[in-house]
């Protein structure tokens, strides 16, 4: 396990402190950055980077982690300095998205994604970086990729976007054969750790990868849940947003994201226990419209509702649950099946 220590604003550290413990780090400090503007070299601010030198040295730690994304020469000057590893946000998430893939799409995925946000800071930084030896920020494709050059970089990412349009392929067979049993598709969508998946137990009745840890989710689940005695729709459980979500990562997963492109229902699980969900909820709202979602049929799960008094937030779209304690579900079932009659399919 590795000794980290965290560098961001006040209002976001718990989540990064989150990120770092699902990427196996021990965070043994914390230090807060506010800046109107990033250091063009350095990325913090010179006195910020001395004192943190100091604390490096004290404290042992072998990483520094940003909550924000650094060019290639920030991240090398910085680790000059620091003479430390140093990961930024994206590749934060990333490795964690290396550590929780299980699938060959998810991993093919998360290589992918990988691949592209190594070679685009590959430049001259090999023979520095690969003396800071593995951990977090270096795990997935192999330990010494670092001495692979560009080149078979490059046709290493064209062979996996090869086999990834095969992927998509095949999922649009699935798609195509599901279509043709006539059922709506609902795809639960939301920020990480939101609910979605235990949502998906919940009204499925099928057991899936749940935990307290974010992003537990990387592929997608299709099962299909009764509504009534006469109709039924194919839910779908995929993986989780997040704030900056990197965008090699939003790319390489198009294939996984198609099902809820594809879906006639969104539901938009919100954690209302968290104080910041409104600003998840904007988050996730980004993340759809990149995706081309800004016009589907949509619902607003409030779910957690047993940990916290719902929001009044008034609104036609907006269904309050508990997936832990079933509060609600009767309810959100019924407006599921109104939602997608309404649709036209
Ligand atoms: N108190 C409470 N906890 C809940 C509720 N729904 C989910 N949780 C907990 O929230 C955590 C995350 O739940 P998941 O269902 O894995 O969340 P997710 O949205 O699928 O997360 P990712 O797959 O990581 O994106 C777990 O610890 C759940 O037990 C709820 O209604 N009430
Ligand atoms: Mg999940």
């Amino acid at each position: 396990m590795e000794n980290a220590i965290l560098v961001g604003l006040e209002e976001t550290l718990d989540e990064l402190r989150e990120l770092a413990g699902a990427a196996g780090a021990r965070v043994v400090d914390e230090v807060i950055q506010r800046r109107d503007r990033p250091d063009p070299g350095l990325f913090i601010g010179h006195g910020k980077a001395e004192e943190l030198r100091d604390d490096v040295l004290r404290l042992r730690a072998d990483l520094v982690i940003l909550d924000d994304d650094l060019s290639p020469g920030q991240m090398r000057n910085l680790e000059r300095l620091l003479e430390t590893k140093v990961v930024d946000r994206t590749g934060l998430i990333l490795d964690i998205f290396a550590r929780r893939a299980r699938t060959r799409e998810g991993k093919l995925q998360v290589e992918l994604a990988q691949l592209n946000y190594r070679l685009s800071r590959l430049a001259g930084s090999g023979d520095w970086l690969s003396r800071l030896g593995g951990g977090i920020g270096t795990r997935g494709p192999g330990e010494t990729r670092l001495e692979v050059d560009r080149r078979r970089i490059r046709s290493r990412i064209a062979k996996l976007r090869q086999d990834a349009d095969q992927v998509r392929k095949h999922r649009r067979l699935h798609r195509d054969g599901r279509r043709r049993s006539r059922l709506p598709v609902v795809a639960l969508v939301g920020y990480t750790n939101a609910g979605k998946s235990t949502l998906f137990v919940r009204l499925s009745g099928v057991s899936t990868r749940v935990s307290a840890q974010v992003f537990a989710t990387l592929d997608p689940l299709v099962r299909r849940v009764r509504l009534g005695d006469d109709s039924a729709v194919l839910i779908s459980d995929t993986v989780g947003f997040i704030r900056k979500l990197p965008h090699d990562l939003v790319d390489a997963f198009r294939a996984t994201l198609e099902e809820v492109v594809a879906s006639d229902l969104i539901l938009h699980v919100v954690d209302v226990s968290e104080p910041g969900y409104r600003e998840r909820i904007r988050v996730v709202d980004e993340v759809l419209r990149d995706l081309g979602c800004a016009d589907h049929a949509r619902l607003h799960v409030y779910n957690k509702i047993d940990r916290t008094v719902p929001p009044p937030d008034a609104g036609s779209d907006i269904v309050a649950i508990s997936a832990r304690t079933g509060q609600g579900i009767p309810e959100l079932k019924a407006r599921i099946h109104e939602s997608v009659d309404r649709v036209p399919r």
